[in-house]
């Protein structure tokens, strides 16, 4: 097992990150920024080292820093959560030179699935069905690209291969808009991401947004904790995530855990890793591959009983699975509100400080927050400030529990959207489910 974990975090991830170290008697490092000296799990880690200021560029997105502060505590792994270096593949190799653990896949695997379009060519390669599409970057010859679009059929989109999470996209409905939109995406994504690698897809016109969790020790063995609906999102921030995705065959269902868990052996997956589809008319179509441990994991984690961050550290250490496929038993289902520090009318972040506070409980809810009673919520950092999980043996239960765990919140001093949550866990649409990816967006337009 590992000796010491550095938690290279902010946050509800930090906290949750660190009660599994101290769950498993691992020492910890909280490596924070000036002004998250009151954040829980600085207070609550064995040592902490300042790694900068507040702004995160010079702190929690400092490689340097991150990697001083495991050095002068003598730190054996470095867990980067989710946001800020999880995903940077120059980073996990960095930690990997100076002789540290990275906590998550392998350098290559980040830096493979960073690039979307060698992403989907190995998880084509590894049998893993993808939307209809380029297959690869696209040129500067129109005319090829036109006959493509043709072929495929409009709309298309056109994605950047740096992209992902919603950014450098653009959707063509006519052959007429395809050279411009190109150009422009092209330029986008070279300024965005320093690489002009654009693609091409088949645009999917109503599809609900489901992935399915997996885990693999890169020593042969790989499983899934089956999968879950994030289709409830705004301007590409999930709002509301549950497992399992409501409504999809058995049959279905089987077969794209079969494959991910098989594309995971193939690529010899090491660590927590998402697979996210777009699912429409009943099949699936791989999207993106996350390489870290994601928000949304505690609906997977209560469907299954599983600690998701438990197996990253035995992982990291080396260890082989804790189980295998059939020790993973599913039961009942699960939902997560993301509660954001936010103004309900505006959505622009609402920082400032919490002067009074009361967090739900009961049979089948989980929080996961940094909250307590004065805590100040800065404005450097993502607005999300708390996450309510329910569970229930069946979706109706967990909804009702979820509408009585909404209707308990209270955080004062700070505007929230929690609101707007219980509005959303009362919608008929939503609570028949399967909703799609535009469902919340147009639901807000109509105000
Ligand atoms: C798509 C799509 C429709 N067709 N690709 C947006 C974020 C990025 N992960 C991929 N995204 C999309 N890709 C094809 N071929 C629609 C989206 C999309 C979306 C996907 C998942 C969740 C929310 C979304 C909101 C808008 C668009």
């Amino acid at each position: 097992m590992l000796e010491k974990v550095l938690v290279a975090n902010r946050g509800e991830i930090a906290l949750r990150i660190l009660r599994t170290c101290k769950e498993l008697g691992i020492k910890t490092v909280a490596a924070y920024a000036k002004g998250d000296e009151n954040q829980m799990h600085v207070r609550l880690a064995d040592e902490t080292v300042c790694i900068g200021p507040a702004c995160a560029t010079d702190s929690y997105l400092n490689i340097p820093a991150v990697i001083s502060a495991a050095e002068v505590t003598d730190t054996t792994a470095i867990h980067p959560g989710y946001g800020f270096l999880a995903e940077n593949a120059d980073f996990a190799e960095q930690v990997e030179r100076s002789g540290f653990i990275f906590i998550g896949p392998r350098p290559e695997t980040i830096r493979l699935m960073g690039d979307k379009v060698s992403a989907i060519r190995a998880m084509k390669k590894a049998g893993i069905p993808t939307v209809p599409g380029s297959n690869g970057p696209l040129d500067d010859d129109s005319q090829r690209n036109a006959q493509l679009a043709q072929a495929i059929g409009y709309p298309v989109i056109i994605k950047a291969a740096g992209g992902g999470g919603g950014k450098g996209m653009r959707v063509v409905h006519e052959e007429q808009a395809l050279h411009n939109a190109i150009s422009l995406t092209k330029n986008e994504a070279a300024s965005a991401f320093g690489n002009d690698t654009v693609y091409l897809e088949k645009y999917l016109e109503n599809p609900r947004h489901v992935e399915i969790q997996v885990l693999a020790d890169g020593q042969g063995h790989a499983v899934h904790l089956g999968d879950r609906d994030c289709s409830l999102q705004r301007h590409h921030q999930k709002v509301v995530e549950e497992a399992p995705a409501p409504g999809i065959p058995e049959s279905r269902r089987q077969e794209i855990y079969d494959a991910c868990v098989q594309a995971c052996l193939d690529t010899d997956y090491r660590g927590a890793g998402t697979f996210e589809f777009l699912y429409q008319d009943g099949k699936f179509y791989f999207i993106e591959m996350n390489t870290r441990i994601q928000v949304e994991h505690p609906v997977s984690e209560e469907i299954t009983g599983f600690d998701i961050v438990r197996e990253q550290l035995r992982i990291a250490g080396g260890e082989p699975l804790s189980v295998s496929q059939e020790d993973i038993t599913f039961r009942g289902h699960a939902i997560e509100c993301r509660i954001n520090a936010e103004d309900p009318r505006t959505f622009m972040p609402s920082p400032g400080q919490i002067t009074w506070l009361h967090m739900p409980g009961g049979l089948g809810v989980r929080v996961e927050s940094q909250l307590y009673q004065g805590y100040t919520v800065p404005p450097f950092y993502d607005s999300m400030i708390a996450k309510l999980i329910t569970w229930g043996c069946d979706r109706d239960t967990a909804l009702a529990r979820m509408r009585n765990a909404l209707d308990e919140l209270i955080i004062q001093g700070i505007r929230t959207n929690t609101a707007l949550h219980q509005d959303l866990v009362r919608d008929a649409e939503f609570v028949k489910g399967g909703v799609s990816i535009h469902y919340l967006t147009r639901k807000l337009e109509k105000g």
